[in-house]
C-alpha cells in the first residue's frame, strides 16, 4: 500500500478542558499518514487520481480551527473519521495530534494522542418477512446510502425464500449488500440496529417474523467474537438465502475462518439442501 505523509502541520485553536483554553488559542501539531493506492496517479502523473495533500492540509486546519473540544482524543478521533469520509481514495489513516503547550507543570516536548482508522468492505444480509417487504429493504438501502459512513453501496438481486429455523411463518424477501464503511464493528452493529428500528423492527422471538433484519456477514477479513457480535456470521455457510445473493456480489471471497470461497460454500450448501 502507498502512503501520503504530512508531518507536524500546525494549527492554532481552542481545545482543552481548562476554561482559559476555550478562549486563548494554542498550537496543535498534526502528523498524518494516509494509505491509498496511487499507482494509477503515478502512472498518469495526474493529481485527480490521488488524494491531494494540499486539500488534506486545508481540511485539517479548518477542522481544528472550526471546532472546540475538551479532549485531543475527541479531536483526533473525529478528524480521522472525517478525513476518511472526505477523501474516499484513502483506505486508512494514522493521525497523531500533539499539544506542545498543554497546561501542565514540568519540562516536556509535547503531549500527544494517536488514532488509527480504516475503511472496510463489508457484506450485510437483509431480510424481511412482515408487511411491505420490498419497502423495508428499500428503506435499508436508502438509509445506508444516506449515511456518509457508508460508500459504494451495492445490493444483490432480491429473492423470495422459505422461512429457515422453524420459527418464522412468513415467506422472506432476502438480499445481500456490499458496501465500504468507516465504522468499527461495534459501531456498525449499532448503526444497523438503528436502521432496523426505523424499519419498525420489534424484537420478539429469536428467528421469528420481522419487518427488517440486517446481519453482518463479513467485516473485511476480520474475525469478531465479542459478547454481542459474531463475525463472520456463524451460520452463513448453512443459509442459501445468504449464500446465493452473496455469491452474486463476491463469489471468490475467502471465508477467513473456513478458508473456503463463497462460491464453494454455496455449492456445498446447495448439495446438502
Ligand atoms: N449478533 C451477533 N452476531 C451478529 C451479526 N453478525 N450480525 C447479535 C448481526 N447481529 C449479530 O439478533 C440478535 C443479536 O445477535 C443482536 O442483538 C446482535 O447483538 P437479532 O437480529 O436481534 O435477532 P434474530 O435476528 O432473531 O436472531 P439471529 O440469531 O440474528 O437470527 P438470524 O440469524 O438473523 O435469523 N429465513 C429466511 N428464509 N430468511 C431470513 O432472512 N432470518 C432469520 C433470522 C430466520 N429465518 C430466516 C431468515
Ligand atoms: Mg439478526
Amino acid at each position: 500500500m502507498d502512503s501520503i505523509i504530512i508531518k507536524d502541520l500546525e494549527a492554532l485553536a481552542c481545545h482543552g478542558v481548562n476554561p482559559e483554553e476555550k478562549i486563548n488559542k494554542q498550537r496543535f501539531l498534526f502528523s498524518v499518514e494516509l494509505d491509498e493506492d496511487f499507482e494509477e496517479a503515478a502512472f498518469r502523473d495526474d493529481v485527480d487520481y490521488t488524494v491531494s495533500y494540499a486539500a488534506v492540509k486545508k481540511y485539517i486546519q479548518a477542522f481544528c480551527e472550526g471546532n472546540c473540544f475538551d479532549l485531543i482524543e475527541t479531536l483526533a478521533a473525529r478528524l480521522a473519521e472525517n478525513i476518511l469520509i472526505e477523501f474516499p481514495r484513502a483506505n486508512a489513516i494514522e493521525l497523531t495530534v500533539k499539544k506542545p503547550d498543554a497546561p501542565m507543570s514540568g519540562k516536556f516536548d509535547y503531549v500527544a494522542v494517536r488514532v488509527k482508522r480504516k475503511r472496510t468492505r463489508v457484506y450485510l444480509a437483509l431480510g424481511s418477512s412482515e408487511g411491505d417487504r420490498n419497502g423495508y429493504l428499500d428503506l435499508a438501502i436508502d438509509s445506508l446510502k444516506g449515511d456518509k459512513h457508508f460508500t459504494n453501496v451495492k445490493e444483490s438481486g432480491r429473492l423470495l425464500t422459505q422461512p429457515y429455523g422453524g420459527v418464522a411463518k412468513g415467506e422472506f424477501l432476502n438480499s445481500v449488500v456490499e458496501c465500504d464503511t468507516v465504522y468499527a464493528p461495534a459501531k456498525l452493529l449499532e448503526a444497523l440496529q438503528s436502521i432496523e428500528k426505523e424499519g419498525g423492527r420489534v424484537r420478539k422471538e429469536r428467528w421469528g417474523d420481522r419487518t427488517l433484519d440486517i446481519d453482518i456477514i463479513f467485516f473485511g477479513d476480520e474475525v469478531v467474537g465479542s459478547a454481542d457480535l459474531c463475525v463472520p456470521h456463524p451460520d452463513m455457510q448453512n443459509r442459501l438465502f445468504v449464500l446465493e445473493p452473496l455469491a452474486e456480489l463476491c463469489p471468490n471471497k475467502l471465508h477467513p475462518l473456513l478458508k473456503k470461497r463463497v462460491r464453494d460454500l454455496l455449492a456445498e450448501a446447495s448439495a446438502r439442501a
